[in-house]
């Protein structure tokens, strides 16, 4: 019997099965052209080092509405009206996807699960009945969860923030909502719990005491970090930065600004870094800056793998495609060490335009090449061409002799003063940029 890849009493995506990988000369869209799952890069699996996940939010619950325009997708999951039992089909349209598409891991917010309630306790209720069936479903598949968090940006309660909304009361919620999101996390074995603070930020720095509102964002965080501990959370925090939107500033701006954040507040030893690449561009960064940000903090946690486009100002959420900078982008990963308990998730959407069912496949297939092949690239880069040996040979300098004591800290001002007298006019030497970025081609 062919084996069942749905797991509930129906099939969403009839007709397609579990993706095969058929290797760069196939034209069936709905095949990996690059990604390979069991295949060794090094002394890893592709699998292992990639650790893709499926974002629960564009792909099952974001249905094309645009500012200017509605819905344009019908989802089969949606048919029902009770939003429980809607809800609930979801639910397993989604694990249905991941296991076709064949991904380890997904992550989720509390709202993309479950509705809302008439209360909190309603809420968490909800949230609890859909916790239990995804455990199920977990355990059928075994599609693990890379991270959870809760959605403080949706429901107009938010509207002037969340744990640093200047109403205590809102606070509260978000609190009540963290808390639950957080339990949710533990009992799915949750390997992460992400924050974006979309509306932690101000539209208006007239209205907003801006060092109070952080203030409370690191209480906030604290009291999470320790609730979480406390019911045996072991895996990491994650803060994820964006500059604005919705906010006009967003507190957590951009990777430094959070690194700064964390080590102010003492948060640093609990929480790292989830770098999305469609924040890094809308801060004036590139994707690779972030991730490098993040490396040498020791703070890199997990990626939001995505693009933006560069002739749009905003947050287009796209699957990734730009080989040149996925390849940058997984010579950091690889120079930390890999992406350790923190993943490549692809929180990107299709277009709006893009209405059938199986483009949800066909994106998430192509962000997966796209990555696979960044892999192998950047992996041969570091193997066989000198590019590390020649980054560190500009810094040789600093290896020996008076450099090496300045490093140490065992040379003052007025040393230095003298060591410039004594060497006259230091040689001009290439930075070689050209070289450096020829070598990416070469492998490409
Ligand atoms: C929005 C963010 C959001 C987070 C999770 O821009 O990317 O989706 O990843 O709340
Ligand atoms: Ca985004
Ligand atoms: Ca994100």
């Amino acid at each position: 019997m062919a084996q069942q890849y749905f797991v509930g009493d129906k099939e969403y995506f009839p007709g397609i099965a579990r993706i095969p990988f058929e290797g760069r000369e196939s034209d069936n869209p709905l095949a990996f052209k690059f990604y390979e799952r069991d295949r060794l890069v090094g002394d890893r699996t592709m699998k292992q080092h990639l650790r893709f996940a499926v974002c629960y939010w564009h792909t099952f619950c974001a249905k094309g509405a645009d500012p200017f325009g509605v819905d344009t997708q019908v989802f089969p999951w949606d048919a029902a009206h009770d939003p429980m039992a809607a809800a609930r089909a979801r639910l397993d349209a989604a694990f249905e996807f991941f296991t076709k598409l064949g991904v380890p891991y997904y992550c989720f917010h509390d709202r993309d699960m479950a509705p809302e309630g008439g209360s909190v306790a309603e809420s968490e209720r909800n949230l609890a009945t859909l916790v239990a069936l995804a455990k199920e479903r977990q355990q059928a598949t075994g599609v693990k969860l890379l991270w959870g968090t809760a959605n403080l940006f949706g429901h107009p309660r938010y509207m002037n923030g969340a744990a640093t909304n200047p109403d205590f009361a809102v606070v509260t919620h978000a609190a009540a909502q963290v808390k639950a999101a957080l339990d949710a996390t533990v009992a799915l074995g949750g390997e992460n719990y992400v924050f974006w603070g979309g509306r932690e930020g101000y539209a208006s720095l007239l209205n907003t005491d801006t060092r109070r509102e952080q203030d409370h964002l690191a209480r906030f965080l604290q009291l999470a970090r320790d609730y979480g501990r406390s019911i045996g959370f072991t895996g990491t925090f994650l803060i994820e930065p964006k500059p604005m939107e919705p906010s006009k500033h967003q507190y957590d701006f951009d990777a430094q600004t959070v690194i700064g954040f964390l080590r102010h507040y003492g948060l640093a030893g609990d929480f790292k870094v989830n770098v999305e690449a469609n924040h890094a561009t809308l801060a004036g960064h590139s994707f690779a800056h972030e991730l490098q940000m993040c490396t040498d903090a020791g703070l890199l946690g997990s990626i939001d793998a995505n693009r933006g486009d560069p002739q749009n100002g905003w947050d287009t959420d796209q699957f990734p495609t730009d080989l040149y900078d996925a390849v940058h982008a997984m010579l950091v990963v690889l120079q930390d060490g890999g992406l350790h308990s923190g993943g490549l998730n692809f929180d990107a959407k299709v277009r709006r335009e893009s209405v059938d069912l199986d483009d949800i496949f066909i994106a998430q297939i192509g962000g997966m090449d796209t990555f696979a092949r960044a892999l192998e690239v950047a992996f041969r880069i570091r193997e066989s061409s000198t590019l590390t040996q020649r980054k560190q040979q500009r810094y040789s300098s600093f290896d020996s002799g008076d450099g090496a004591l300045f490093e140490q800290g065992k040379l003052d001002l007025a040393a230095l003063r003298n060591l410039a007298e004594q060497g006259g006019e230091p040689a001009h030497r290439s930075g070689k940029q050209e070289w450096f970025e020829n070598v990416i081609n070469q492998y490409l």
